[in-house]
C-alpha cells in the first residue's frame, strides 16, 4: 500500500495586525537629513528605522513624500506617482520599504485625494480644456451682475485658508474651486475618470508594498451638484459664529461643501480596492482624516454591508488641554466607545503636524498620562514624531516662517497664531549641532531652543524620562490584556482616572493617572476583576517612589 502524504500549505493572510497597531507619524522633512541639505529625507528615515523598532512601533505613516511645488508643504501634489527629489528617489523608497519589512515595520502612505497641485499635468491640461482632462476639476462660470457687468465668483464659498474658494483662470475663462490654498484645485469626483485615476494611484503604491493609507481631508471631497440647484453652485448661509468676518472659513455654514453623502460611498469604494490586495497577503489599512462631529465620523466605518475606513478620533486633541479634568477625559472615551458600531476598531490621536505639541497643549507634566492613555485604550494609537520625547513647540520668527497658513496673514506680528511651524521643528536626536538632525549650516526650520535638554540621547541616558516611560508602556501594550482584553474606565476623583484592561481570571493591566499636583492613595480593592496580584511595571517622570521594572 502506498502512503499518500498531503501537505496543506496555508498562506494565511495577516488580517489583524492593524487592529491594535501603534502607528508613528513620520514628518519626513523634519525626521532625519541624510545628505546635509537641511531637509529630512527618505534615506534619513531608513537610517532611523531601528529606533522606531526599539520604541515598539508597528507601523509608520509617512506625511506626503510626492512630487510637489511645496506650497502647502507637500499636501499640494503635482504627480501622485513620483517622489519629491528633496526626499530622494523611487529606489530610496523601495529601500525604505524593504528595510522596514525586515524589521517587521509596516509603511502607510499619505493619500491626498481632494486636490492636486495646480502644477499637476492634469490641471495644466484641464486649464487648456483638453477633452480628456476638461472636467477633472470643478470649473464654473462667474456670475455677472446686470447693472455694472462686474464678474463675481460662482458662489460665496470660502476657502479653509480664508477668502473666496474660487480662483479665476484667464486661460480658461472660468473659475476653479480650491477648498484649501489657490495652488490646490479641487478634483471633480462626479467625473468617473477621476474616480478611476485615483483608484489606480492606490494600486500603484499597493503594488510597491505599502500596507495602507492615511487619507487626507476626506469630508470635503464633494460639493453640492449644480444639477440639483438650477445649474448653479448654491450659496452657503451665515454661521452662528459672531466673531467671524466674511473672509473667514468659520463665517459660513458649510452645508454644500462638506460631509456630503457621496463622500462615504467613495471611501467604501476605496476600501474595496484595498480588499483586492488583502487576499494577496496582509490586510491593507485605511484611516481617514475628517474634522467632523462623532455622528458623521461613525459613517466612515461602513454602512449597509459595505466596509469603510477607521476614522481618526481627534477627541483627545480637540478637547484636552491644561485644565481638562478626568471626568471630561472619561466622557471623551465613553462617547467614542458607545457610538462606535459593534465590532469596529477605535483610534486615539494625541497630535499631528497641524496641532500644537502635546507638551505645549496639555503641559509637560501631563505628557506621560496622555501618551499612556492612547497606548492603553482598545484599538489603534497614533503618535506624532517627537511626542514620545515630550517635545514642546519651537519658536519660529516671521523671517523663518514656512507655513502658508501663517504666511497668508501678511502679518509679522500676529502670524504665529495661525502658524503650524512650531510643531514641525526637526527631531532632536542629541545635543550636538542641529540636534543631530542635519550637518547643514541651516535647517529648513530651526531646531527648538530646548533641544539640549529635550533630545533622544539625553532621555535614554536619564534614569527616568518621557521616552523611557513611552517605551515601557509600548512594550506592555503587546500583552493579551491590552491586545484583546475588556475595558473599564473609572474616574475616582476629578483628578484620578483608572483604566483597566483585563481578561477574566487571566491577566489585567491597570493604568492610573493623577492629573493633580498632589500625591494620593488609590484603593483598587473594590475592582472585582482584579483578583490578581499587581506590580508596577512603568511609572511616569513625575511619579516618585516607584522604580521602573
Ligand atoms: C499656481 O498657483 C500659484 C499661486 O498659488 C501661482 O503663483 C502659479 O503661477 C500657479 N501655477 C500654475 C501652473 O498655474
Ligand atoms: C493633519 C493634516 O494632515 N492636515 C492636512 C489637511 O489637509 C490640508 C490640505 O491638504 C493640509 O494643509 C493639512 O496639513
Ligand atoms: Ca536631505
Ligand atoms: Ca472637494
Amino acid at each position: 500500500m502506498r502512503l499518500l502524504l498531503i501537505f496543506v500549505v496555508s498562506v494565511s493572510a495577516d488580517l489583524n495586525w492593524w487592529k491594535t497597531a501603534l502607528v508613528y507619524q513620520v514628518y519626513p522633512r523634519s525626521f532625519k537629513d541624510s545628505d546635509g541639505d537641511g531637509i529630512g529625507d527618505l534615506k534619513g528615515v531608513t537610517e532611523k528605522l531601528p529606533y522606531l523598532k526599539d520604541t515598539g512601533i508597528d507601523a509608520i505613516w509617512l506625511s506626503p513624500i510626492f512630487l510637489s511645488p511645496m506650497r502647502d508643504v507637500g499636501y499640494d501634489i503635482s504627480d501622485y506617482r513620483k517622489i519629491a527629489p528633496e526626499f530622494g528617489t523611487m529606489l530610496d523608497f523601495e529601500m525604505l520599504v524593504r528595510t522596514a519589512k525586515e524589521l517587521g515595520l509596516r509603511i502607510i502612505l499619505d493619500f491626498v485625494p481632494n486636490h492636486t497641485s495646480n502644477e499637476s499635468e492634469w490641471f495644466v491640461r484641464s486649464q487648456k480644456s483638453d477633452p480628456h482632462y476638461k472636467d477633472y476639476y470643478i470649473w464654473a462660470d462667474g456670475i455677472t451682475k446686470e447693472a455694472d457687468q462686474e464678474m463675481l465668483p460662482p458662489s460665496n464659498w470660502v476657502s479653509h485658508f480664508r477668502k473666496s474658494a474660487w480662483k479665476y483662470s484667464e486661460e480658461r475663462g472660468q473659475y476653479y474651486l480650491h477648498q484649501f490654498v489657490i495652488g490646490q484645485p479641487d478634483l471633480n469626483y462626479r467625473n468617473e475618470k477621476v474616480q478611476e485615476e485615483m483608484k489606480e494611484v492606490l494600486r500603484f503604491w499597493l503594488d510597491r508594498g505599502v500596507s495602507g493609507f492615511r487619507v487626507d481631508a476626506v469630508n470635503v471631497l464633494y460639493e453640492a451638484d449644480p444639477k440639483n440647484y438650477g445649474g448653479r453652485y448654491p450659496d452657503e448661509s451665515r454661521s452662528d459664529d459672531p466673531s467671524a468676518v466674511p473672509d473667514d472659513y468659520e463665517y459660513l455654514k458649510h452645508i454644500y461643501t462638506r460631509d456630503l453623502d457621496e463622500v462615504y460611498t467613495t471611501i467604501y469604494d476605496w476600501r474595496q480596492v484595498l480588499d483586492e490586495y488583502t487576499s494577496k497577503g496582509e490586510y491593507k489599512f485605511m484611516v481617514t482624516e475628517a474634522y467632523a462631529d462623532v455622528e458623521h465620523l461613525m459613517r466612515y466605518y461602513g454602512a449597509e454591508g459595505r466596509n469603510g475606513s477607521v476614522p481618526f478620533n481627534f477627541g483627545l486633541v480637540d478637547k484636552v488641554n491644561k485644565d481638562t479634568n478626568v471626568v471630561e477625559i472619561k466622557a471623551i472615551i465613553d462617547e467614542w466607545m458607545t457610538k462606535m458600531p459593534a465590532g469596529k476598531v477605535a483610534s486615539w490621536v494625541n497630535g499631528n503636524h497641524d496641532q500644537p505639541r502635546l507638551a505645549s497643549r496639555v503641559g509637560t507634566n501631563r505628557v506621560d498620562a496622555m501618551n499612556m492613555l492612547a497606548l492603553i485604550l482598545p484599538g489603534i494609537a497614533f503618535t506624532y514624531q517627537g511626542e514620545e520625547l515630550g517635545m514642546t513647540d519651537g519658536f519660529i520668527s516671521w523671517e523663518d516662517t514656512q507655513d502658508p497658513r501663517a504666511c497668508n496673514t501678511d502679518d509679522p506680528v500676529n502670524y504665529w497664531k495661525h502658524s503650524r511651524d512650531p510643531c514641525r521643528t526637526p527631531f532632536p536626536w542629541d545635543g550636538s549641532l542641529n540636534a543631530g538632525f542635519s550637518t547643514s549650516d541651516r535647517t529648513w526650520l530651526p531646531v527648538a531652543d530646548n533641544y539640549k535638554e529635550v533630545n533622544l540621547e539625553t532621555e535614554i541616558t536619564a534614569l527616568k524620562s518621557h521616552y523611557k516611560f513611552y517605551r515601557d508602556v509600548a512594550a506592555i501594550r503587546k500583552c493579551d490584556a491590552i491586545q484583546k482584553g475588556r475595558l473599564d474606565v473609572k474616574a475616582l476623583t476629578e483628578s484620578i482616572l483608572v483604566i483597566v484592561r483585563w481578561i477574566p481570571n487571566a491577566e489585567a493591566v491597570v493604568a492610573i493617572m493623577n492629573l493633580s499636583e498632589n500625591t494620593g492613595t488609590v484603593d483598587l480593592s473594590n475592582m472585582e476583576m482584579l483578583t490578581v496580584k499587581l506590580k508596577v511595571v512603568a511609572s511616569g517622570v513625575d511619579c516618585n517612589g516607584f522604580e521602573n521594572k
